[in-house]
């Protein structure tokens, strides 16, 4: 399978309401800048990586994609995955200024749309060829009833209505002040019961203190995990928090390498482990990153940067997934959703990664590549 042409695009698609924030960043759209590689045997592979729809910065990734990556792919066979990605992380050029930053989030863009293109040439959906379906149903959790953004009424009724909708599980974002952070999750708690999963989310704004803090004063809600409570590179002040509390540690979600989750591991550091396919340079080391978490017995949760769409594929794949984060801002800009039933990700049916854009998708929402 050889490649004809890559085209990059990106997208520019409303969240629910006309914003959102969590601790640190307050956004109106959800950026998906890709490409679509097209074979010479007529197939045409489609990935993305997600961003906060700055376009300047997304124009970086697209010339990153097509200037950079894109002649790499010349007359390789676009089934051998492993190797291009090989190939592109060790290309002389691209590890001086690589690593980290445009140059992954654009190997992941790649990486998934070379996925995408094996699953189609063999007629299977992705799950399929990573390895068949390991368990009968992936769990979702709502983050999109958590913002920060959303009053202390509100938030409880959206709650409320997830739950009604068939959810088991949410997640409340956290990082304004302890006492009003708390004040909101008491309430949510009382409205939902003991029996759904509630989770937080600091998007690593608090000190040590700050969290140590907030901690303690939590214990008593039960939380399945604490996300990115610090700066996201801090490994010793995680591991600190992560002795000093009883509520587990998520994070992963800013980590762009296999390597930098070894560090949270061989600290102790990281209870539930969160890489995104959007932010690490595909699937490919994700993969990697869940053995890890396997090996290590610890359980992912996917972080939803491809707002579901890839991470469905993984979750119904990969032993070491238990919970999948449900955001559904962009998911029907696809040919193949990421559909949640019942508080639970639909089994993706269609061959490929679940990333081949509507014609009316791209028609509506594309913006200028310069
Ligand atoms: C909005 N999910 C997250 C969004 C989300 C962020 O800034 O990007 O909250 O990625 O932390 O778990
Ligand atoms: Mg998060």
């Amino acid at each position: 399978m050889l490649v004809k042409a890559i085209n990059p695009f990106i997208m520019h698609i409303p969240v629910t309401g006309s914003q959102i924030a969590d601790s640190t960043h307050t956004i109106s759209h959800w950026g998906v800048v890709g490409l679509e590689i097209e074979t010479r045997n007529g197939l045409c592979g489609y990935g993305f990586t997600g961003t906060h729809a700055h376009l300047p910065s997304d124009q970086l990734i697209a010339q990153c994609i097509e200037t950079c990556y894109a002649p790499l792919l010349e007359g390789e066979d676009l089934n051998d995955v492993n190797r291009i990605w090989a190939k592109m992380t060790r290309h002389p050029a691209m590890q001086w200024v690589g690593r980290a930053g445009i140059t992954t989030l654009a190997m992941a863009a790649i990486d998934i749309a070379l996925w995408d293109l094996k699953a189609k040439a063999v007629e299977r959906p992705l799950w399929s060829l990573l390895g068949g379906q390991v368990r009968d149903k992936v769990r979702a959790y709502n983050t999109d009833v958590g913002w920060l953004s959303i009053d202390d009424k509100e938030l409880v009724n959206g709650a409320m209505r997830a739950v009604q909708g068939g959810f088991t599980g949410i997640k409340v974002k956290v990082g304004s002040t302890v006492e009003r952070d708390l004040r909101r999750l008491e309430a949510v708690r009382r409205a939902i019961g003991p029996d759904v999963t509630l989770a937080v989310d600091g998007n690593g704004k608090w000190d040590l203190p700050t969290c140590m803090r907030f901690c303690k004063s939590a214990e008593g809600l039960d939380l399945l995990w604490f996300e990115e409570p610090l700066w996201h590179d801090d490994v010793k002040g995680h591991a600190q928090l992560a002795q000093s509390s009883r509520i587990p540690i998520a994070l992963g979600e800013q980590l762009y390498s296999q390597d930098a989750f070894a560090e949270f591991f061989h600290q102790n550091a990281i209870h539930w482990v969160q890489p995104d396919v959007t932010r690490m340079a595909g699937i490919t080391e994700v993969w990697r990153v869940c053995e890890m978490a396997y090996s290590h017995r610890l359980p992912v949760a996917p972080h939803a940067g491809d707002m579901s769409q890839v991470h469905v594929h993984l979750s119904y794949a990969h032993p070491a997934c238990q919970v999948l984060e449900y955001i559904p801002w962009i998911k029907d800009a696809f040919t193949d959703p990421a559909e949640v039933v019942d508080g639970y990700f639909v089994l993706p049916q269609e061959p490929g990664a679940g990333t081949t854009p509507t014609f009316e998708a791209a028609d509506q929402f594309s913006q200028p590549l310069r």
